[in-house]
């Protein structure tokens, strides 16, 4: 008699919490899909790979992470990734030698980061109840002002006139691939579009996004759009949010308007991201919009709540939608009862917040 027996599936997922609070909150996340894992009864499980890339990293190695990092990486399903910067090392280089190095490497080039109204958690905005509003900006996450393009002259050298130059680069297929994704997922929207440039003083890059937006835009009949300087978009996510469902905007002006969008929902420390490789040629990246918070690092006052959207994200792209949305709702439920870390106004630490949503999971 032959006996089948159905398999786990077991996603192999690399981990980097990075610096300061970014190992907090992995932890965090990764107690919380092992606790996902288990409640599947064997249907599925993660292999956790486990790298401590970042500053402590640069300080015994004189770099971020290995030469040959990616390709310790490349075979993952995810990358599950904390937070980079510390002050030990200079900002732009842990964010080139890191974050960027596997964005840009990985060809992540759709940078997804919903603002969510949480229940139980007091919005900034001046409004009765914020809880209907939820909108999605789409980061270009490959080239514009992070091309890298640039130099200096007499660097280190004050007073010998030193000037620095700083190109962004835009390309057709890199506007119209970022374009059409955030059309599509306009889609599964409201079926409502923001383009958000400076092109009215960026003459060139920014011209032609505007010039491809209005081309994709013929594509789509059915999706509404506008295109708003970046300046009047800053104005109304404050002045009229309830307007915004989807927001497509270059890099640096979609990281910028992020975070304004994270601060109006209650705090950065709530933000989730999706770095996508849309073709799922290389691992897709997953991590919490927020920075390493070093006054705060290793405290355990951290809010999990980005790092653990985030991997609610991760878990619909490896095609584990019920599960993600599973853990979408015992985040919201956590909040809903007041279980909050003190940036949300609360007194809970970043384990009771994390044990709340093991909690709430169904
Ligand atoms: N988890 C996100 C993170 O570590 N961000 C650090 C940072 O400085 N990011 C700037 C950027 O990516 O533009």
């Amino acid at each position: 008699r032959t006996e089948t027996r159905s398999e786990a599936r077991t996603y192999t997922i690399t981990a980097i919490p990075a610096d300061g609070v970014g190992q907090e909150v992995v932890d965090a996340g990764r107690t919380v899909l092992d606790a996902l894992a288990r409640e599947s009864r064997g249907a599925f499980s993660f292999s956790w790979q486990e790298l401590d890339w970042g500053s402590e990293y640069y300080a015994k190695h004189g770099r971020m992470m290995p030469e040959d990092g990616p390709d310790l990486v490349k075979d993952s399903e995810a990358i599950y990734f904390g937070a980079v910067g510390w002050p030990s090392v200079p900002d732009h280089v842990s964010l080139w030698g890191l974050r960027l190095r596997l964005c840009q490497g990985f060809d992540q080039w759709a940078n997804i980061r919903p603002v969510t109204f949480l229940p139980g958690v007091e919005s900034p905005l001046r409004r009765a109840d914020s809880s209907d509003l939820d909108w999605v900006v789409v980061r270009e996450n490959s080239e514009g002002e992070y091309a890298g393009f640039g130099g200096r002259n007499f660097a280190g050298r004050p007073g010998q006139g030193e000037v620095a130059t700083q190109s962004a680069v835009f390309t057709e297929v890199g506007c119209e691939r970022i374009i059409r994704f955030a059309f599509d997922l306009a889609r599964t929207r409201r079926r409502k579009i923001s383009s958000v440039t400076k092109s009215n003083a960026q003459q060139y890059g920014m011209v032609l996004w505007d010039d491809v937006f209005q081309r994709v835009a013929r594509d789509y009949p059915d999706v509404e759009t506008e295109s708003v300087l970046v300046d009047a978009m800053s104005a109304k996510f404050i002045l009229h949010p309830e307007d915004l469902d989807v927001v497509v905007a270059s890099n640096l002006n979609a990281d910028i308007l992020s975070d304004l969008g994270s601060a109006l929902a209650g705090s950065l420390g709530l933000a989730s991201s999706a770095n996508l490789n849309p073709e799922r040629r290389f691992p897709s990246m997953f991590e919490p919009v927020h920075g390493s918070a070093p006054d705060i690092a290793g405290r355990g006052l951290c809010n999990p709540i980005g790092a653990l959207g985030s991997a609610a994200l991760m878990l619909d792209h490896l095609g584990l939608a019920a599960e993600g949305e599973n853990l979408q709702q015992a985040i919201a439920e956590t909040c809903r009862r007041g279980i909050l870390t003190h940036d949300v106004g609360g007194t809970a630490m970043t384990r009771e917040v994390t044990s709340a949503v093991i909690d709430h999971l169904q």
